[in-house]
């Protein structure tokens, strides 16, 4: 029996976060049943295996479920608290609020008095508030809060986001601070006991609109960052300057800090998040809107700079072989979601000029955009890959690659956006 009264968790959605999530308050001993759409991942869970990469992740859910305080089902059952981490995907301009909404009406009927709703997945603002009123709608016998009002519910609701690094989520769920945002002062403070029983960072107590925000906001304002980065590698280049060097300068400054340029953002974060915010408020987020158009650019600008490479070797008679060191959306995973780097390998495998010469050293083959491309080689040494190579486009600095000596590189022409040889 925990001191909250919070002894059955249900986790909705076991995915990057909820998996985790579901694991180690299992694994503080409370009852956590985790809900997936999917039997196949339900199946796997429930032998204590796992269906992401995640370093630790596999040892703490296979615990969890062997002392028989974490399982998975299909279908919400009832308990104390309901935590919401599906997916919120963003399509053609507008946030995709399907799987929310789905999961509201499956805990509707299960829900009882003194239940706690929180919801984790990335959402414009307002989503929450949206929640609830769906909640009250389906079930009409439970007294459901209102922003502004103190009386006492039925029910609490809040918002509180993950910010964790995909590869330390483990670490970062422990210790990251916390941003509550309830629908009311009390449901923040309700939420606040759940977070308590695995969450050693701060918790921080706010609103349900400016958690949602907040969230947002942090994704946004490393987009940006980036975007900034982006930029000056494109002045940079134009006035003959060596950014890497240039920006290493500046950061000695005791108020400057400038992020790294690369191929592009990556990822299903960064990459999407700041997009609510333009929904939201398209007139006024005009830097935010700029800065994902800065960074969704940059690819293309590595292509040109690729293409040119080959001209080069075409002009001066040598048969061309390009290789694309790294797929991944950034360095040491082996995620390729909206990965920069695998979007440069697609477009530079279907020019059919020469060979291509495509190293990852985190996946075991070639994702199917790329496999049976004519021309297009997986390559698992990367001394090979690089030797076997008119043109070296360093894509994602894999820390295999640092292996690679300058001597390696002698008489090739480098494409290089990581900074690494620069
Ligand atoms: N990148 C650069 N230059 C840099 C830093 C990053 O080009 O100087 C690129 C990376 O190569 C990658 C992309 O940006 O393509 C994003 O990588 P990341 O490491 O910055 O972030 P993610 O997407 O792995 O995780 C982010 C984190 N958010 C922030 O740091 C504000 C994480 O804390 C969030 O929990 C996560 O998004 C999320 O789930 O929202």
């Amino acid at each position: 029996m925990s001191r909250s009264g919070l002894n059955t968790i249900c986790v909705l959605g076991l995915g990057y976060i909820g998996l985790p999530t579901a694991s180690l308050i299992a694994s503080r001993g409370v009852q956590v049943i985790g809900i997936d759409v999917k039997q196949s991942v339900v199946d796997q869970i429930n032998r204590g295996k796992i269906h992401i990469v995640e370093p630790d992740l596999e040892a703490v859910t296979a615990h969890a479920v062997a002392q028989g305080t974490l399982r998975a089902a299909t279908a919400p059952q009832p308990a104390d608290a309901f935590v919401i981490a599906v997916p919120t995907p963003f399509h053609n301009g507008k946030a995709d609020l399907a799987f929310v909404e789905a999961a509201g009406r499956s805990i509707a009927p299960v829900l009882k008095k003194g239940d706690l709703i929180v919801l984790e997945s990335t959402s414009p603002p307002g989503t929450t508030e949206r929640l609830v009123e769906q909640i009250a709608a389906l079930r009409p016998d439970l007294k459901v809060p209102h922003v502004g009002r103190t009386e006492a519910c039925d029910i609490h609701v809040a918002y509180c986001p993950e910010r964790v690094l995909p590869g330390r989520v483990l670490t970062e769920l422990l210790e990251n601070d916390r941003v509550i945002g309830g629908i009311t002062p009390a449901c923040s403070e309700r939420a606040i006991e759940l977070y308590r029983i695995f969450c050693k960072g701060e918790l921080l107590q706010t609103t349900a609109r400016t958690a949602e925000m907040c969230k947002l906001t942090e994704n946004a304002f490393r987009d940006v960052n980036i975007a900034f980065a982006n930029e000056l590698s494109r002045v940079c280049d134009k006035l003959d300057i060596n950014v890497w060097e240039m920006i290493r300068l500046a950061n000695h400054h005791p108020r400057v800090k400038i992020l790294q340029p690369g191929p592009g953002v990556g990822g299903h974060c960064i990459a999407v998040d700041p997009w609510f915010i333009v929904e939201a408020a398209p007139e006024e987020s005009r830097l935010i809107r700029m800065a994902r158009e800065v960074n969704d650019a940059k690819p293309f600008l590595v292509l040109d700079k690729i293409k040119a490479a080959i001209a080069g070797d075409k002009a001066a008679g040598k048969p061309v072989a390009v290789a694309l060191l790294g797929l991944a959306f950034k360095p040491d995973v082996d995620d390729l979601r909206e990965s920069p780097a695998l979007h440069i390998a697609e477009a530079v495998a279907g020019w059919g000029e020469g060979s291509v010469i495509v190293s990852e050293p985190n996946i075991a083959e070639l994702p199917e955009c790329l496999s049976g491309k004519p021309g297009v080689r997986f390559e698992t040494d990367v001394h090979r890959a690089v030797a076997d190579a008119s043109v070296v486009v360093m894509l994602v600095n894999h820390r295999p690659y640092a292996a690679i000596k300058s001597d390696e590189l002698k008489g090739k022409t480098i494409v290089d956006t990581r900074g690494v040889w620069s």
